[in-house]
């Protein structure tokens, strides 16, 4: 029997140790994934940092995944590779780092765990996730019935340039 496959998207981001290398060896090291294919990146945008100001801008991105693990493997697989980047867990909330790789949405399943809240809680605040995920799937919509690219168009871009 074959396992169901999900259409999952990811949000990529690095403010440090060359962000634009670490995205883009990012994106490879998800095309590695088990069970998993990447249907489509979104361009390399770079964003003012949200949160404590005093750390650089980020190289952000979005990308679309369709995968037969469940969203708790997906996670673990995304930890391992950030873990592999060198992602040094701190207590700052928001801070710099090498690698952040977040599950965006999980096909339309709502989750909320203690490791894992999809959708995304704050992916209606970010341009950085919102303006990524309206380029590559512009007819998106959430669990709950919002079109992307209503929040997309709604949100301001607060001076994020799309790099390439
Ligand atoms: N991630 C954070 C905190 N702040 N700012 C930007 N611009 N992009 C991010 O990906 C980001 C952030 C924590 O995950
Ligand atoms: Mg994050
Ligand atoms: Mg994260």
């Amino acid at each position: 029997m074959t396992t169901p496959s999900t259409i999952a998207y990811i949000g990529l981001g690095s403010n440090l140790s060359e962000p634009i290398e670490q995205v883009k060896n990012a994106i490879k090291a998800i095309e590695n994934i088990t069970r998993s294919t990447v249907i489509s990146v979104s361009s390399l945008y770079l964003s003012k940092p949200m949160g404590p100001q005093d750390q650089d801008d980020y190289i952000n991105a979005v990308l679309c995944l369709e995968t037969s693990l469940s969203a708790i493997e997906l996670l673990d697989a995304l930890q391992t590779i950030e873990n592999e980047f060198g992602r040094v867990r701190k207590e700052n909330r928001w801070g710099a780092r090498i690698l952040d790789l977040d599950i965006i949405l999980f096909g339309n399943q709502v989750i909320n765990s203690e490791r894992l809240i999809i959708p995304h809680y704050g992916m209606t605040e970010r341009e950085f996730v919102l303006i990524p995920l309206a380029e590559i799937s512009p007819l998106l919509q959430l669990p709950n019935g919002q079109k992307i690219t209503f929040l997309s168009q709604k949100i301001s871009a607060n001076s994020m340039i799309k790099l390439s």
